[in-house]
């Protein structure tokens, strides 16, 4: 299993943003050629950053909130954060809020993939680059924005299904239980778990019922609880959660069901939060395929590079007292 738990988060960036942080460390490697010191930007005074999250639904938004938060700190970066409580429309709100405050970037990490076409369009008319954090969107025009940070949710799923097929024998019965309705790391979690279930040589693993859990630890263990009423649910021996809160839950439903989770019932699940360990460790919870909400630097990284209006070159001044020492080092 180890070599599907050591995954950093996968930077996916436009080709025109790729060049341009491509120009930006060329350039500032003219001239004085002995201190390659990184481009700082030179936009006078605070860079303001417009952050629009989602909401605080499991262990790992908490974790990516108190990246962003934290990043914001050490950079000294004026950092307009606005939780939208799971909500679409609140996050178009903070965007427009955003657009009137003249931010310099904006951050959004999009709670569902379509929809956004609208107002990302209002943005680019002020604009205001954007930023994808952790989930992407569904959009027509994909220079609506400029880059997206995040992991690959189809590998999630693949992984999730590999680890299931090469730890089990026999039928396998799986529950799934799914993230938010509509979110792209949802969709994309079912399709590559799915994707593996769908070769011949696993056959023997079939997905018999599932349900949403919207991500959060509660809804999974009702939709646990519920889920063990059914037929299926008396039959089942292996529970595919989207994230570890919903795994969580669920491990607590099948406790107090009498069940051993863990050993009754193989359980993987997404993230690789604390508790998902602690889990591990406790021996009801099998697997957790890392997803990590470490975006932070990544992030400010890419937004310092948008807002860099201008980037000096360096250069110096050579005389005959120096120019013998110089001459081997230079490249043009
Ligand atoms: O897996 C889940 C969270 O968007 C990748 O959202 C993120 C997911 C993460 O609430 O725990």
């Amino acid at each position: 299993m180890n070599h599907y738990a050591n995954r950093g988060v996968v930077v996916f960036v436009s080709l025109a943003l790729f060049f341009s942080a491509g120009l930006l460390s060329s350039c500032d490697k003219g001239g004085d050629q002995s201190s390659a010191k990184p481009a700082k930007p030179a936009k006078v005074g605070k860079m303001v950053m417009g952050f629009s999250q989602i909401g605080s639904e499991s262990d790992w938004r908490a974790a990516e909130t108190v990246s962003i938060k934290a990043e914001a700190e050490k950079r000294g970066v004026d950092l307009r954060f606005s939780d939208a409580q799971q909500k679409q429309e609140n996050q178009i709100k903070a965007l427009r809020s955003f657009i009137s405050q003249g931010v310099d970037v904006i951050v959004l990490c999009p709670v569902v993939e379509t929809g956004w076409e609208p107002v990302l369009r209002e943005i680019s008319k002020a604009g205001i680059p954007v930023i994808l954090a952790d989930r992407g969107v569904d959009v027509s025009d994909p220079s609506l924005y400029l880059a997206f940070i995040g992991s690959d949710f189809v590998e999630e799923g693949r992984r999730a299904a590999k680890w299931l097929s090469a730890n089990t024998t026999g039928d396998v019965k799986v529950f799934e239980l799914r993230g938010t309705p509509g979110a792209s790391c949802a969709t994309d979690r079912k399709k590559g778990f799915e994707e593996v279930l769908a070769a011949p040589e696993n056959s023997r693993i079939k997905i018999v019922q599932s349900q949403d859990g919207n991500f959060e630890r509660g809804r999974g263990k009702e939709v646990m609880e519920a889920f063990l009423k059914t037929k299926e649910g008396k039959d089942f021996n292996a529970l595919y959660a989207h994230n570890d809160d919903m795994a969580l839950g669920a491990i607590q439903a099948m406790k107090e069901a009498g069940l051993k989770p863990g050993t009754d019932v193989k359980i993987v699940s997404v993230d690789g939060v604390k508790a998902a360990f602690e889990a591990m460790v406790a021996g009801e919870l099998n697997c957790t395929v890392e997803c990590s909400p470490l975006l932070g630097p990544a992030v400010f990284d890419l937004a310092e590079a948008l807002v860099t209006k201008r980037v000096k070159v360096k250069e110096g001044v050579y005389d005959q007292t120096t120019a013998k020492d110089v001459i081997g080092s230079r490249k043009y």
